[in-house]
């Protein structure tokens, strides 16, 4: 196989490890702390998960580990989006196993969850894992989106991991496919089924953190893909000085992503969807506000500037919210009946006709290519797929609009042109960043610590990662302490609780005492491509939100 320069050098890449997992696996130990509860919903939670509930946390220090040669069957499946760095959880999980015992053997399943559910496997290589060692993608064993979530599925688990020995599984997801391994490591304990199941936080959406769990994987080299991209916009909005560029940013919920790279490139206007719901901001409000700043900046002979849209903007206007509800409601009731329908003008007015006046006058409001993006088809929690949404393309027409009528009104001189972007799959396989591949080589290497000492129900946790590597610490997060009670298609249901921007946090802070300067000045940064090799300063730096969050 013909491999570029840059992956032949990768591979040669030696990830950091925190000190700890560095010593020999002999000198390991885990150490547990006090009884646990969930962030919310104790009691209830705790009766969900009568034997995994309350687990003490763990640390991993030194002390002499009599377990730590057992043979090992331990079964990965990568679970939900690609995010970079997936591949290193997978090297790291295979090198200590072996470190541990030669004879254990690590079963990749393919394909994502539904891969244990057919039995389609593979059986992981020292050849095998050589070849995808600091590479991005997930394509070592693919994944997918299905969820590992009923006592039929469940059972099937049971029945294939017994069939190959399996005493571990090692579930590399976000918030739901960690929530379905918890619910799934509490089967097999009441169960009596001797199966420990570890998850490990992917998504570079990075919303699964919390005061244990400091970031998930992918969102540092992710952002960094796409800042590089605003920055080369941002340059050559300045240099030709007509455009306005509208970006959006994937992250399906919460605007983590839009809100670092905010910071990574101070552009002239950035969304943040939780400030939006929080001022209860209407879509001609957020309009008004992009409009303002493009007419103070025509005022000043700027035609040009750049605009970040978080992707899940949509789903946090509350008005588009009601009525995104109220579609997924009737799409879930009517689903044969909706699908039968061939056009979309005749989907269109199938669903005008059944909605509430009020979300009709909103829906009605819209473009048609919008309302067509409303309807596509869900995903499987029923929820609409915002990364098909074109809200950038939304807000140029409706600042388009505004423009107009202020130009009407003598408030606005200027010309407008704009073209549009949507970032998102560009950064989910990036080579992972030196910080990426350094923390999944680690999440994963702890992994099969936490899987040899039978620690079922727990999330990797590698913490102190605003600091460099020497300074971090390793050890393994109960789930059911992260969870609460959620809706979920019309039930209440234990989930991990997704982390959105803190509008009282350091992140959003820093960016908030800025954007009115960032607004008018053309204040760009210019972060250039992610650097694999060279000082460390430019290298081995985490991303601003870690930093403001955990460096006071
Ligand atoms: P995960 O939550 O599974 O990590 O995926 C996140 C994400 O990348 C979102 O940012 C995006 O909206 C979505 O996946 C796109 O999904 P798909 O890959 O199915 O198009």
């Amino acid at each position: 196989m013909k491999v570029s320069a840059l992956q032949n050098a990768r591979y040669a890449y030696n990830p950091k490890l925190p000190p700890i997992l560095r010593k020999d696996i002999a000198t390991i130990v885990p150490v547990t702390g006090g009884k646990t509860s969930s962030v919310s919903d104790q009691e209830q939670i705790e009766k969900l998960f009568p034997n995994t509930y309350g687990l003490p946390q763990v640390s991993f220090t030194e002390g002499k580990n009599k377990d730590c040669h057992r043979k090992m069957n331990v079964a990965v499946i990568l679970s939900g989006g690609q995010a970079p760095g997936g591949h290193n959880v997978i090297s790291g999980l295979y090198d200590a196993l072996k470190k541990a015992n030669p004879e254990s053997t690590l079963y990749g399943f393919l394909g994502g969850p539904s891969g244990i559910l057919d039995d389609k496997y593979i059986v992981m290589t020292d050849e095998l894992i050589d070849e995808y060692r600091n590479t991005g993608g997930f394509d070592i064993i693919g994944s997918g989106r299905t969820k590992l979530e009923t006592t039929e599925q469940f059972e099937i688990c049971t029945k294939v991991c017994r069939s190959h020995g399996i005493n571990a599984i090692v579930i590399i997801g976000g918030d739901d496919s960690n929530t379905n391994a918890a619910v799934l490591a509490e089967y097999f304990r009441a169960k009596g089924e001797n199966i420990c199941v570890v998850g490990c936080p992917k998504t570079i959406d990075g919303d699964l953190k919390n005061e244990c769990i400091e970031a998930s994987f992918g969102f540092d080299t992710a952002t960094k893909t796409f800042s590089e991209l605003i920055g080369n916009i941002e340059r050559d909005a300045n240099s030709a000085r007509k455009y306005w560029h509208f970006i959006r940013l994937m992250g399906r919920s919460a605007s983590h992503i839009t809100l670092e790279c905010a910071l990574q490139t101070q552009p002239n206007v950035c969304l943040i969807g939780e400030e939006a719901e929080a001022k209860n901001q209407s879509l001609g409000e957020i309009t008004d506000y992009i409009a303002s700043v493009i007419a103070k900046r025509a005022a000043d002979g700027k035609n040009f500037g750049v605009v970040l849209v978080p992707e899940g903007l949509i789903e946090f206007i509350p008005s588009l919210k009601v009525l995104i509800r109220e579609i997924n409601d009737l799409l879930a009731k009517t689903e044969a009946q909706f699908n039968a329908l061939e056009t979309v003008s005749e989907k269109i007015a199938f669903v005008e006709d059944k909605i509430s006046a009020s979300s009709k006058k909103v829906f009605d409001s819209l473009p048609d290519e919008i309302k067509g993006q409303l309807l596509a088809d869900r995903d499987p929690h029923g929820n609409v797929q915002v990364s098909m949404i074109a809200t950038e393309k939304l807000l140029i027409q409706t600042v388009s609009k505004r423009l107009k009528e202020m130009k009407a009104q003598g408030t606005y001189t200027g010309k407008f042109s704009a073209q549009n972007h949507f970032f998102g799959y560009e950064g989910r396989c990036a080579f992972p960043s030196n910080f990426d591949a350094d923390y999944c080589y680690s999440l994963g290497y702890n992994a099969a610590l936490l899987a040899i000492s039978d620690l079922s129900g727990y999330l990797s946790s590698i913490r102190g990662l605003s600091l460099p590597a020497d300074k971090w610490q390793a050890g393994g997060i109960p789930i059911t302490m992260m969870m609460n009670l959620e809706q979920r298609h019309g039930e209440m249901k234990p989930v991990i609780r997704k982390a959105l921007v803190d509008l009282d946090g350091g992140p959003f802070g820093y960016f908030a005492e800025r954007r009115e300067n960032w607004a008018v000045e053309t204040a760009y940064t210019f972060p250039g491509a992610i650097q694999y090799f060279g000082p460390s300063e430019v290298c081995d730096q985490s991303t601003m939100t870690l930093k403001l969050e955990h460096q006071a």
